[in-house]
């Protein structure tokens, strides 16, 4: 059978949408498991350079470890679409790296006079020169995409992870790494060498590992942000100072253990369109190994003497969601304190994401940020699935707030959307509560308005 050209290319578009357009709240990334977001702002985009897990299997990698082997670029204009723009660097393509060593670990990118800077930890091949543990390599792109070209070698004199790179306000780059502390040093204006003595950043708390430096200047403070091991596992604190190299005085937590008990967390602050942005990893889609982990992203805010409020993590992330796209209200910004519970659609491919079940009558789930848009939606659908069947009532801003409609969902063990008339519409962006009027359980996968 001949197919045209035209159906050919429509074919084409309709995969490639699928492979690359990524829906967003929390988890962000929501096709592969990432962490250590570096996120940047260049032109009107927010780019993301996280780490990419995999899962180390027999002959790859170590077993029950971190396992990375290369990094993917992601960019969104709006924090709830985001763009993979595949495979930046990997760790067969770059001359001095072991292409064996599984340990491409917390990278950043930097722009400098329209070139981007990528900074990557891994393992060297020739251990006699660069050592035996991780140290750090650059790669060079015309675009923050990429293509990336890497350096022949690793920048001197540096052995630790978790590069992150600061071009302060008179033009003065710092590298800034860690090694159970965090060191910083000047970098040349070529970006690729040390220009400094390395400066172990002591003022820190002494007990403890810290890693992941991230370094943010905001009103002339200078902050320089971390996790650190303070219990038993890491917490985001920050340091200030008024000069990029300290002395810091430590401030505060800027988000506190996670709890699902991931032992990692890794961040980063930027401001997009006048709001201020944490970037950090959770452990979403493993929830039992915590070597696999996925990028989420949370708004942050300052107090008048500059201290960061802190964080409280959400699945409802940042942004806004179409009221046209299927809302996932299994990433809610808060719910009852009984009578819901949310599991994977799929544990054998947890990437399908998540279910939210509903076990008794006024459980409630309230779902901010979403965008009516300024013309008026006529219907809702209900993914949904109830065995004894069930009704569902969607209100505008409380449970008791404006009714958008009451839908009586069918009986039977099949998903199945029910599409119900509005009866009532709000232009605008609002926050949704989904909320079950019966005891008989229903478990719903989105919501949407038409
Ligand atoms: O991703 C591997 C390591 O885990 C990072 O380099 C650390 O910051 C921690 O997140």
């Amino acid at each position: 059978m001949k197919i045209s050209a035209l159906r050919l290319l429509t074919v084409l578009a309709f995969i490639s949408l699928l492979r690359y357009d990524v829906i967003s709240q929390n988890p962000i990334i929501r096709n592969q498991f990432s962490a250590d977001p570096s996120a940047r702002v260049f032109g009107d985009r927010v780019y993301v350079y996280p780490s990419h897990d995999i899962l180390a299997v027999e002959g790859k990698g170590r077993l029950g470890w971190f396992c990375m082997e290369d990094y993917h670029v992601f960019s969104s204009a709006n924090l709830s679409d985001w763009t993979d723009h595949g495979m930046i660097v990997t760790q067969n393509k770059v001359p001095w790296v072991r292409p064996d060593s599984y340990s491409m670990w917390a990278p950043d990118c930097i722009e400098r006079n329209g070139k981007y800077y990528f900074y990557f930890p891994t393992a060297a091949k020739d251990t006699i020169t660069y050592g035996r543990g991780f140290t750090i390599g650059v790669a060079v792109a015309d675009k923050p995409e990429g293509p990336f070209t890497p350096e022949a070698t690793p920048i001197k004199g540096i052995r630790g992870i978790d590069p992150n790179v600061f071009i302060d306000k008179n033009g003065q780059a710092y590298l800034y790494w860690s090694a159970g502390n965090i060191y910083a040093a000047k970098l040349k204006s070529n970006m690729l060498e040390l220009e400094s003595e390395v400066k172990t950043l002591g003022e820190l708390p002494a007990k403890g590992l810290k890693e992941g430096p991230y370094m943010f200047e905001r009103n002339g403070i200078y902050y320089l942000t971390y996790p650190h091991v303070e219990n038993k596992i890491e917490r985001l604190e920050y340091a200030i100072g008024d000069n990029p190299l300290g002395p810091f005085k430590f401030a505060g937590v800027v988000m506190d253990e996670s709890t699902s008990g991931c032992w990692t967390n890794h961040h980063s602050i930027i401001q997009f369109k006048n709001q201020w942005y944490l970037f950090y990893h959770d452990r979403d889609y493993s929830p039992r190994f915590d070597k696999a982990r996925s990028i989420r992203l949370d708004s942050l805010s300052f107090n008048s003497d500059g201290t960061i409020k802190k964080v409280i993590p959400t699945l409802r992330g940042a942004g806004l969601t179409n009221a046209s796209q299927r809302i996932q209200i299994d990433r809610y910004t808060q719910v009852s304190e009984s009578g819901v519970a949310v599991d994977f659609l799929d544990t054998l491919d947890r990437f399908k994401g998540w279910e939210v079940f509903f076990t008794k009558t006024d459980a409630w789930i309230q779902y901010n940020s979403v965008d009516f848009g300024t013309k008026t939606l006529k219907n809702i659908a209900i993914n949904a699935q109830a065995e004894k069947g069930g009704i569902i009532q969607v209100r505008l801003n409380n449970i008791n707030g404006p009714l958008l409609s009451e839908v009586k969902i069918g009986p039977g063990n099949n998903w199945i959307i029910t599409k119900k008339v509005l009866s009532k519409f709000q232009r605008g962006v609002q926050h949704i509560f989904v909320i079950s009027k019966t005891d008989s359980p229903i478990a719903i996968d989105w919501v949407s308005f038409e």
